[in-house]
């Protein structure tokens, strides 16, 4: 039994050392692990009298875990600049490769659907609450992601995930109208799309996102009622705005509509803050209105979800490790012109993207903004309203 124990832990320790050395190669800056063995082999312990099991507390990751050599990120599109891959698999060895979602609906389905593969993926804050109520969120292991201290203090405790225990605020942003300012006046008010004028150029040019949550807020909103609402009739209300605004919509849309307006095709949107931003550099006549009943506020999130395994997690938490450094997320937001909570990149952004209103509201815009929250057990009216609407001629 003994002698198993002995040969078993040599065996260990040998491996380790193996892994250690081939690790390097990849990951050129391991940071010493306290429950790892020795690097330098003239120091390393014989086996008898390696650390026993018990001194050491269960470590959610046994020390010879290394990091997978790819991982692949589930993310919004455009919402990453792809230099950071490079400079990340540069570093680390290890590959990101990005597959492409629309809507908090969509990634949710796909996850419950039993999608594995995912090491990475982004949801927005309510979508955080839902996947943690159900179990589907991996704790982050925050010694692997000391950056995580560059987070801006209010970023660090947010309802949705107290204290980041299972994600990593990515970016925020607001949803409003994006419009072209060379060909229609700014619209002042979502009676754009839910009273819509038959007479203005972009009635039958414009999109309103593919999304359930945002489309309905945006009726709500205009309405004059909460965002979340359970109450039936005033979601039956906001469902028959959403019908009224068909008429002069060119479809639902979630990943084109900016390039819609900077080409000319479309003349107004329902959309995100930066990426009516990212579209000015294609065509300045882009401009962004929050309408004077509001709009929402939202704050994305990089997660980790349950299905991955330990390689899977590890790579994935020094990937969020890197994105949290300053000049990454000073990267990400000049990519994606959308503001980032980590205080540390904000000190590498230069002072016209920090005093852009598009990109950070002023405070009394910011007041007449809402959060989508859940909603439990109306998730389902609201599901089946956006299918009436969706289905409406
Ligand atoms: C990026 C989309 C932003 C995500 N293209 C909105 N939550």
């Amino acid at each position: 039994m003994k002698r198993r124990i002995v040969l078993a832990l040599s065996l260990l320790v040998v491996l380790a050392l193996a892994l250690t050395a081939c690790g390097n190669k990849a990951t050129p800056t391991p940071k010493p692990q306290p429950t790892q063995v020795p690097a330098q082999p003239t120091k390393a312990a014989p086996p008898t009298q390696a650390p026993k099991p018990t001194n050491t507390p269960a470590p959610t990751q046994a020390p010879q875990v290394k990091p997978a050599k790819e991982i692949v990120f589930y993310n919004w599109s455009e919402y990453i600049d792809p230099k950071v891959y490079e400079l990340f698999e540069k570093e680390t060895g290890i590959k990101v490769v990005e597959d492409n979602f629309s809507s908090n609906e969509e990634l949710m389905a796909k996850l419950q659907g039993g999608a594995t593969g995912y090491a990475l993926i982004v949801p927005s804050d309510y979508t955080v609450k839902a996947l943690i109520d159900q179990n589907m969120l991996a704790p982050l292991d925050k010694d692997k992601i000391p950056n995580l201290k560059n987070l801006a203090p209010k970023f660090q405790n947010l309802y949705y995930d107290p204290g980041n225990k299972y994600c990593v605020p990515y970016q925020w942003g607001t949803t409003g109208i994006g419009y072209r300012a060379d060909k229609v006046d700014k619209p002042d008010s979502w009676a754009v799309f839910f009273n819509p004028d038959p007479n203005s150029p972009a009635y039958g040019r414009m999109t309103m996102l593919d999304d359930a949550r945002e489309a309905f807020a945006a009726a709500l909103i205009y309405l004059g009622y909460d965002a979340n609402t359970t109450d039936e009739k005033q979601l039956e209300e906001a469902k028959q705005a959403l019908i009224r605004a068909k008429a002069a919509l060119s479809g639902y849309d979630s990943d084109t509509y900016e390039d819609l307006l900077a080409s000319g095709e479309n003349l107004m949107a329902h959309g995100w803050n930066g990426d009516f931003l990212q579209a000015q550099e294609e065509n300045e006549n882009i401009a962004y209105t929050i309408p004077k009943e509001g709009g929402v506020i939202w704050v994305d999130n990089v997660c980790i979800p349950a299905t991955v395994t330990p390689e899977q997690k590890l790579a994935a938490e020094m990937f969020l490790d890197f994105i949290l450094r300053p000049d990454i997320g000073a990267m990400i937001s000049q990519f994606n012109y959308y503001a980032t909570p980590n205080k540390a990149a904000e000190a590498k952004l230069p002072k016209d993207f920090l005093e852009d209103p598009t990109v950070y509201p002023p405070q009394e815009v910011i007041a007449k903004l809402q959060f989508i929250k859940p909603v439990g057990k109306a998730e389902s009216l609201y599901e089946r309203m956006w299918d009436e609407v969706k289905a409406a001629p």
